[in-house]
């Protein structure tokens, strides 16, 4: 196996063994599969669409499922993997017959198998090493992880009835793309910037969903303590799977927790109106093993981040969409749109109610609506100068023990600044009671990953309220962490919006060559970390 598409890769270079995040080699062969397969329909559809042809939206969405499905911790169960695999084949070769010239594609476009073996015995070739040239690799894998969260955040969307055919035929003209050998690093370049505008499209789409589906987030106190009643944690990103759970739950006498990522579903008004829906329970993903022990209750995992569960609370894991996980029962989705949560109900009235971790109240709803709601305010503090700079620290978190920088950078920011963030990069210092400035709290959360589209509205905004030609010229700095492909589209939409001088931490991706890396650092002033205290004065322009 060779994997390198999150942070957390074996010594900053690949997983060659197995995966830091507990993928094995055979599901890591797996993935690569199914990646190849995605790549070879997208070359077909792309094709088709030549030819004037439309895909249909099944296609598109099995596509796009089929990229969620390799995303750091979502998946990891071999058996579905395979499955998705075979059943892109029959789709490909199926449309493949529609081609009316078939001399130039890829070998990906017409290989096919019958069985499992056979694609077993295929997937050590067409791995990410099968790329020589390690600049045209550096480029074919970062657009193929932008192109994965992508279509992480389009899945989101189109479970709430929003789609895009722009982006969809986008998304596979890019995935085939990365399988030309006549592309060199220029136009590779080209294609990553450019997944950047549909990073920014895909982003605006999910929040139109969102928001048109829920209501514009408000700035909400979420209780971070127990209620008496057993409860169900839900996790990862999934709006839609929360609202049939906590549909679902009514009158039950089961309480509904989110966990990690979930955690902004608190600041939408819909889902307001559920006396069962309690609180926010502990922290970012990588805590689970601990904290879905003391949960007492079941666990529902709607995407990525999944830690493989330990065998004291594993038969308390479902999975649902795009996650997976052998032993752990999927709730698929029925012919109508609907899931049946009924045994994770009734598990859950069999449990013991959560043990409490935490008390309290975290603050958060600021997304792009209620900051701009607040726009007044703001402007005035910044003319004033009560708030000298705003530090955008979006992403994710994590394990290593090196992020404990984003905590201490978090607390030794001026007290005339303010934090902007979405992600789970939060929990690094969403609970420190930073303080407010004039009343705006100084850590603005505006929800999930994908809500990193806010921020962005945000500073266009503020560009356009001081009169500034550049979004560089804003006292604004942006300090990201990641780990997983979801980042890898956010940092890319960033990029096209003209966003200069990120850092990124805690390391630089792994899969950037030294040339591509250098091409981010020259043309758009990325750079790493350094230490707390010389990052801030940098930042300060001390
Ligand atoms: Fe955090 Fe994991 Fe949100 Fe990422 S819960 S690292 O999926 O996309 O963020
Ligand atoms: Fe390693 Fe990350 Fe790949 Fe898992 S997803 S195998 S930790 S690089």
């Amino acid at each position: 196996m060779f994997c390198y598409q999150c942070q957390e890769t074996a010594g900053c270079q690949g997983c060659t063994v197995s995966g830091v995040c507990g993928k094995s080699p055979e599901v890591a062969n797996g993935q690569d599969l199914l990646i190849y397969v995605t790549k070879g329909l997208s070359e077909v559809t792309t094709a088709l669409r030549k030819q004037g042809e439309t895909v249909l939206p099944e296609v598109n969405s099995h596509i796009t499922l089929n990229l969620f499905t390799t995303i750091t911790n979502a998946n990891f169960d071999n058996d579905v993997i395979y499955q998705r695999a075979l059943d892109t084949l029959r789709i490909k070769d199926e449309l493949l017959q529609k081609i009316e010239n078939k001399e130039g594609l890829h070998e990906a476009a017409v290989w096919t198998a019958s069985d499992r073996n056979e694609m077993e015995r295929k997937a050590p070739a067409v791995g990410v090493l099968a790329t020589e040239n390690e600049d045209v690799r550096s480029l074919r894998e970062l657009i193929t992880y932008g192109l994965k969260g992508l279509s992480a955040y389009m899945k989101h969307a189109n479970e709430l009835g929003y789609d895009s055919d722009d982006i969809n035929a986008f998304v596979q003209r890019a995935l085939a793309a990365t399988l030309n050998d006549s592309l060199g690093a220029d136009e590779l370049v080209a294609l990553t910037l450019e997944s950047g505008k549909f990073g920014v499209d895909g982003m605006a789409l999910l929040d139109s969903a969102n928001t048109g589906t829920y209501g514009n987030p408000e700035l909400t106190r979420v209780n971070i303590g127990t209620g008496k009643n057993p409860g169900i944690l839900i996790s990862g990103h999934d709006l839609k799977d929360l609202e049939l759970l906590l549909e679902q739950t009514k009158g039950t006498g089961v309480d509904v927790y989110t966990h990690s990522e979930m955690l902004p579903a608190h600041y939408y008004p819909a889902f307001k109106k559920y006396d069962n829906f309690v609180g926010n329970y502990g922290n970012a993903w990588w805590k689970q093993k601990e904290e879905f022990e003391s949960f007492n209750g079941p666990v529902l995992m709607t995407t990525n981040c999944i830690v493989p569960p330990k065998d004291s609370y594993k038969s308390r894991v479902f999975t649902t969409g795009a996650s997976g996980f052998p032993g752990c029962v999927h709730i698929e989705k029925a012919e109508n749109g609907k899931k049946d949560f009924s045994q994770i109900i009734e598990l859950a009235k069999t449990c013991e109610p959560p043990k409490q971790i935490e008390e309290g109240e975290i603050i958060g709803g600021f997304a792009h609506n209620q900051v701009l709601a607040l726009a007044d305010q703001v402007v005035d503090a910044v003319k004033t100068g009560a708030i000298k700079k705003f530090f955008v620290m979006a992403g994710c978190d994590g394990r290593q023990r090196s992020r404990e920088y984003y905590t201490e950078f978090a607390q030794a920011i001026p007290a005339d600044a303010v934090i902007l963030t979405a992600g789970c990069a939060k929990y690094k210092y969403n609970k420190l009671n930073l303080g407010d400035i004039n009343g705006i709290p100084r850590v603005l959360d505006a929800g999930q990953c994908n809500d990193s589209y806010s921020l962005a509205v945000i500073a266009l905004k503020l560009k356009e309220v001081f009169g500034l030609e550049d979004i560089n010229d804003l006292p604004i700095a942006f300090n990201i962490a990641w780990y997983e492909q979801k980042a890898v589209i956010v940092l890319l939409s960033l990029l096209y919006l003209g966003v200069k001088n990120i850092h990124l931490g805690p390391t630089l991706p792994a899969f950037l060559s030294p040339n591509v890396a250098n091409v981010l650092v020259e043309t758009f002033g990325i750079a790493g970390i350094g230490t707390v205290e010389d990052d801030i004065q940098l930042f300060m322009g001390e």
